[in-house]
């Protein structure tokens, strides 16, 4: 029998790649989406348009436990990965109070409602980085205190401890993944690595003359979100539960990204990078970098890509887009205020 997996956030980047991963693998993927991807596929499901009919689609909001309970009635899972979130540091300062119910409440709906439907069933918490914030330590482990600095961090401080909660409270298979960054082709335009590299393509094309960015000397260490995936899914098949970093070890500053995306393309970042304070958190990450030799050891897994094939990756991949979106009707990409395009 194939093992079933239910993935929130199926249409987002690490939702379509681990979709991809786990039907490799001979899984029957389902995925949580809300009744609006449903009626706009055109323009939810860009990420996962080439698995639309090898995968399961079942409407539900993080922000309704019927919709929840009603879906886990339905159908028996091995595995449920937890990835939906508002998961833009930035937009939660905006809007503190959606951060906090969608990501808070949307876990604990989907911890109770599976205590209460399939309590067997092995739970993924998609746990960050940002939990350690203003970080106590460096590299930062499993073991280096939280002090978040956003609402989105502590939003994930207190998911990651509901999962571990569940999983002490009630004997449930509940894992916390603690991810550093991880980006790649998918990456939602809104952050900085993929502003960075759609931006450098549009200059590339003289469709834009400028990139406006806030703190450049912001460290992180960033990975492909391809190989993140494949630990998510190792930590589920582990004898006993128990949460892991995911890094590559190294951290790069945004000026470096943008110093190795600009260069891809023959251009100097200095010409055209412009410092502007509305891009700057009202309480900053300074710096974050992962020490993953748990997860290394125990999982067996490695990072495969290099930051500068990350930077390569991306931007060679926004070339490309840059050349559809040309030869495309004018309605299938957008843009918005700041000059950069969107999928829609
Ligand atoms: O790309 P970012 O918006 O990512 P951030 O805040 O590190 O969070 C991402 O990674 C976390 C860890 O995995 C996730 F939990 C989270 O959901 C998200 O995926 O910003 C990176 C850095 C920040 O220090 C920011 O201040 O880049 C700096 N930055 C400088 N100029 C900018 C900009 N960030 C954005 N988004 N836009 C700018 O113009």
């Amino acid at each position: 029998m194939n093992k079933k997996a239910l993935i929130t956030g199926i249409t987002g980047q690490d939702g379509s790649y681990l979709a991809e991963h786990l039907l490799s693998l001979g899984y029957e993927v389902h995925g949580l989406v809300r009744r609006v991807a449903l009626e706009d596929p055109e323009r939810r499901f860009t990420r996962i348009n080439h698995v639309l009919d090898r995968i399961q689609l079942h409407a539900a909001s993080l922000e309704s436990y019927p919709s929840i309970f009603n879906v886990l009635s339905h159908y028996k899972f091995d595995e449920c990965y937890h990835l939906a979130a508002q998961s833009f540091v930035a937009e939660s300062f905006s809007d503190g109070f959606s951060t906090m119910n969608t990501n808070i409440n949307g876990t604990h709906y989907m911890l109770a409602a599976l205590r209460e439907l399939g309590p067997d069933c092995r739970f993924y918490f998609a746990g960050s980085s940002e939990m350690f914030g203003k970080a106590r330590e460096t590299p930062q482990t499993e073991t280096t205190p939280f002090h978040p600095r956003s609402p989105y961090g502590i939003s994930k401080v207190a998911g990651f401890e509901l999962t571990r909660n569940y999983r002490e409270a009630y004997g449930m298979f509940c894992v916390n993944g603690i991810l550093f960054n991880h980006e790649g082709p998918r990456r939602g335009f809104e952050f900085v690595t993929r502003k960075i590299s759609s931006t450098v393509a549009r200059i590339k094309h003289g469709a834009a003359s400028e990139l406006r960015l806030g703190n450049l000397d912001a460290r992180r260490d960033w990975g492909h979100a391809e190989d993140y995936v494949r630990a998510m899914h190792l930590m589920l098949q582990l004898d006993e539960p128990d949460d892991f970093v995911i890094a590559t070890g190294e951290s790069h500053t945004v000026r470096e990204f943008c110093e190795l995306a600009f260069a891809e393309v023959g251009l100097d970042y200095r010409d055209y990078v412009v410092f502007d304070a509305h891009f700057y958190r009202p309480a900053e990450v300074e710096s974050l970098v992962g020490n993953s030799t748990k997860g290394r050891r125990v999982l067996n897994w490695e990072p495969s890509y290099t930051f500068e094939e990350l930077v390569k990756v991306m931007v060679q991949n926004d070339l490309d887009c840059f050349a559809r979106e040309k030869s495309q009707p004018a309605d299938s990409l957008a843009f918005h205020g700041s000059g950069q395009y969107r999928e829609r």
